[in-house]
């Protein structure tokens, strides 16, 4: 324990098991009062919200109430789409000021057919035309991050980033199997920087007033009042089934899709691809990313109470299984990568295992269906029988085909069921 104690931003974090110290976790079934939670009915009205009021306050902060009214504009159709095979349209949300509002815009693939199909909704970081080398896709002009791959100057991308992460998207599968893909830049609802609250939307809503308040929410925050916002939208699309949305994202976005998904009970089914901290690994597990870290990294995506929690892990009044059990009953899957430690595997692992009674105190098949797993799954060994699905498959941090391909079947289980 001693070596945690220095542990600082600069110096190297817990990789190794026998260094992580013991712990105990919030038990999803002890309310704050320490009420025993007996059934369903309790956990629904009672421990859930609770869960959900402890998140928004001490680690994501709170969102302001949902617009009463959806405002959108149509900026461009095409009927055959990806060499004839796809619908593809732009639509931008406006929210906030009537006069400038905020504007951002969703891309979305969808097959031509007359029925309404599912959807998988997800942010994207380097701008939708970065999705796929479509040239009619219009290029993003807000401020990006400086990315490693070619196309990206001075915060500003470029002609040279179309298609720059296409291989995270596999368009034209997802719209084969019937789903529509909707992709929104996450800079469009907030731009990743430490701007003081300024711009982006919480430019546009402005928390408590004129100071910031520790419990005002961050950037992950607002990214997933941003889908939230998305999903008003869908819900009102005549081609799309806004009861089947299924909200995805990687890392710093599988953070964001996990809170938008406990905090928003009409997204379908909620996927994280290596979230790591903050997302779905334990926080008091420290390992690789901590709290203090991640706080220290990047102060803008949590609220200011989280920093009460740096090195201080075991007073967090909840832990990341519980925002899975929030997500309960509807499906949720985690993803891991082996070479991703820094987002810590086995913690995004255990997450899922404590978050299984909740789901089966709710009436669902849990993690693993008949019975929760004993111990992790091997590499590329995906668990997803139930309605908690998880895999740790080979490589590093990063979406790719296989995680995809999990996705799908994960989606086609859950959301395509005939006996709806
Ligand atoms: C890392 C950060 C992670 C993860 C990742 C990402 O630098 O430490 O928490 O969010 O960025 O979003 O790519």
């Amino acid at each position: 324990f001693a070596c945690l104690a220095t542990v600082s931003n600069a110096q190297e974090a817990i990789y190794d098991e026998s260094l992580i110290p013991e712990f105990t976790l919030p038990d999803p079934f002890t309310t704050t009062s320490g009420e025993v939670v007996e059934n369903a009915d309790q956990w629904i009205n009672q421990r859930r919200g609770e869960i959900l009021d402890l998140f928004a306050s001490e680690v994501y902060g709170s969102a302001p109430p949902a617009p009463e009214e959806v405002r959108s504009e149509l900026i461009s159709y095409h009927a055959n789409a990806l060499g004839g095979k796809a619908i593809r349209e732009e639509v931008d949300l406006l929210l906030g000021d009537e006069e400038s509002p905020l504007v951002a815009r969703l891309l979305i693939y969808r097959l031509q057919t007359d029925e309404k199909v599912p959807a998988f909704l997800a942010l994207n970081f380097g701008g939708n035309h970065s999705i796929h080398p479509d040239p009619e896709i219009t290029l993003n002009k807000n401020w990006m991050r400086n990315k490693p791959a070619s196309g990206y100057e001075n915060h500003q991308a470029t002609e040279a980033s179309r298609g720059a992460s296409a291989s995270r998207w596999p368009v034209e599968k997802i719209v084969e199997r019937g789903y529509a893909l909707v992709t929104i830049y996450y800079g469009d609802f907030d731009p990743d920087f430490d701007d003081g609250f300024e711009n982006g939307l919480h430019g546009e809503y402005p928390g408590s007033g004129e100071s910031i308040s520790p419990k005002d929410w961050g950037s992950i925050a607002a990214w997933a009042w941003g889908l939230s916002r998305a999903l008003d939208y869908l819900e009102q699309s005549p081609s799309i089934d806004g009861e089947r949305v299924a909200v995805l994202g990687h890392s710093r976005l599988g953070k964001t899709s996990l809170w938008a998904g406990a905090s928003d009970p009409r997204f379908a089914l909620v996927i994280s691809n290596n979230s790591g901290c903050g997302g779905a690994a334990l926080s008091r597990r420290r390992f690789g990313e901590s709290v203090r870290r991640i706080n220290t990294s990047f102060p803008h995506w949590f609220c200011d109470n989280f920093l009460k929690y740096n090195d201080n892990e075991d007073e967090l009044p909840v832990d990341q299984h519980l925002l899975i059990a929030a997500i309960a009953p509807r499906p949720v899957y985690i993803a891991s990568a082996e070479e991703d430690r820094w987002a810590d595997p086995h913690g995004e692992f255990l997450s899922a295992l404590h978050a299984d009674p909740v789901y089966r105190l709710l009436g669902t098949d849990g993690f693993g269906g008949d019975a929760a797993p004993e111990e992790m799954p091997e590499i590329n060994q995906p668990i997803n029988s139930g309605t908690i699905g998880y895999h740790i498959r080979s490589g590093k941090h990063d979406v790719t085909d296989y995680d995809w391909d999990q996705y799908l079947d994960f989606a086609d289980r859950h959301l395509k069921s005939t006996d709806e």
